[in-house]
């Protein structure tokens, strides 16, 4: 087989460089490791910066997220059981869009699948060779089968366990990592979101946040232990803690039932640089990782697939490789902001098991300034819905 772009992992970033480079005439075939199912089945990112929301919708993917879509005006935050509003409108001029990963995905699967570029799913055992040539080649394995692409470049979306990254020679990439010593339980149920806006809570028993998909699914989070399983929080487990967290109003106004997903996720920064090897390139996940809290990973993806394939663009338009050449350095610019931003809300709102004394003080004292000062609540407001591309 042969193809222009060969994209490793069909997770937010793949399909949508797949379907930027499509609606350009850039021949592509994306390789993912999980079946179409699977992929659909995992309840990620709920918040759209409007940056990223443009590019969906140049990508042709933004119609049903512009409808369905909730238009967020801003957040609340809520400590020593007082709720304080940072408005976004106001202070940074524009809301949020809260749309769920899971829908961008399913809308980026049709408009691929009605495009007719070839996807393969269950596609195992991917390997990448001779990236520093010009014929890279990727090799991988279905129904028992072994398979060969040839490319002219691989973009690596395969997400943080992916092959891409670990693919660079030794020594040729570095990388930038914190870990967090407590995780995210997060429940998804059928009942009507506590708040119309985001609640992120800092509680002395831990971090808790009230989200939601629509008018009629909610996204509850509660800040756990990293020993915790899954199994260890019945869904009676999880309403009672999630009450203790609450203010006294949304504790009143808080619809309990069913879980309909329930999911632990730990919480790291991590960055690798530079982004690329000769012909292979890292986007989303696969390069970079934020703790959940500033709502960044799937608004990273967005900005880093869209430098990218302005990059490839330009290469099969003009043949000019100088935004190939720039792509690592832009990138890596509004990562690390991100970065920056993900582990300020992180280490602002949750209880940190080896603060001091001192600590927590600065803590409680950050927490007073931002809801007190309309100039800390603008560079929240600022970087919450998305610094420029
Ligand atoms: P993904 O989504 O991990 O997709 C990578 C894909 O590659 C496949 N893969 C392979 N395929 C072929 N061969 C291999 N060897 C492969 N290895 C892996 C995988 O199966 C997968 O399908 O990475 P991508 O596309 O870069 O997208 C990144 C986003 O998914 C991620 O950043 C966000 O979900 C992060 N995130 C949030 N981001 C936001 O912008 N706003 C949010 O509100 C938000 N909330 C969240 C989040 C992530 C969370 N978790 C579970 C980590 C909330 C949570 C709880
Ligand atoms: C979500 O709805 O899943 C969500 C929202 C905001 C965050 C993280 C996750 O900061």
């Amino acid at each position: 087989m042969r193809t222009q772009v060969a994209i490793i992992g069909a997770g937010p970033s793949g399909l949508l460089l797949g379907q930027l480079l499509t609606r350009h005439g850039i021949d592509n075939i994306i390789l993912e490791n999980r079946s179409a199912d699977y992929v659909l089945g995992r309840i990620r990112a709920g918040v759209i910066e409007q940056s990223a929301a443009d590019v969906f919708d140049e990508a042709g993917v933004g119609a049903r997220m512009r409808k369905e879509g909730l238009l967020h005006d801003g957040t609340q935050i809520c400590f020593d059981g007082r709720r304080h509003r940072i408005d976004f409108r106001a202070l940074a001029g524009k809301p949020v869009i809260v749309y769920g990963q899971t829908e961008i995905t399913r809308d980026l699967m049709e408009a691929r699948a009605a495009s007719g570029a070839t996807t393969v799913y269950e596609a195992l055992d991917a390997s990448l060779h001779d990236f520093s040539g010009d014929k890279p080649r990727v090799r991988y394995r279905k129904n028992d089968q072994d398979f060969e692409i040839e490319c002219d470049f691989i973009a690596g979306c395969d997400g943080f366990h992916g092959v891409s990254r670990q693919s660079f020679p030794a020594g040729a990439i570095r990388n930038f990592e914190r870990v967090y010593p407590f995780g995210w339980l997060g429940l998804l149920s059928d009942t009507p979101p506590v708040s119309e806006e985001l609640i992120y809570i800092h509680h002395e028993r831990g971090f808790a946040l009230c989200s939601m998909r629509s008018h009629t699914r909610s996204r509850y989070y509660l800040q756990c232990s990293l020993a915790d399983g899954v199994e260890d929080w019945s869904d009676d487990r999880f309403w009672e803690e999630l009450k203790r967290r609450l203010d006294d109003e949304a504790r009143a106004k808080l619809v309990t039932g069913r879980s309909i997903e329930k999911s632990i996720a730990p919480l790291r920064s991590f960055v690798a640089e530079p982004l690329r090897h000769d012909r292979l390139f890292l986007a989303g996940d696969a390069a970079h990782i934020v703790p959940p809290t500033g709502a960044k990973g799937l608004n990273l993806a967005a900005s880093d697939v869209h430098y990218l394939s302005e990059g490839l663009i330009e290469f099969y338009r003009k043949g000019s490789p100088a935004g190939l050449d720039r792509y690592s350095e832009r990138a890596l610019a509004r990562i690390w902001k991100a970065e920056r931003f993900s582990w300020w809300m992180t280490t602002l709102l949750h209880k940190l098991p080896d603060a001091s004394d001192f600590d927590r003080k600065l803590q409680h004292t950050e927490l007073e300034y931002l809801v007190s000062s309309e100039a800390a609540q603008k560079s929240m407001a600022e970087n919450y819905v998305g610094l420029p591309y």
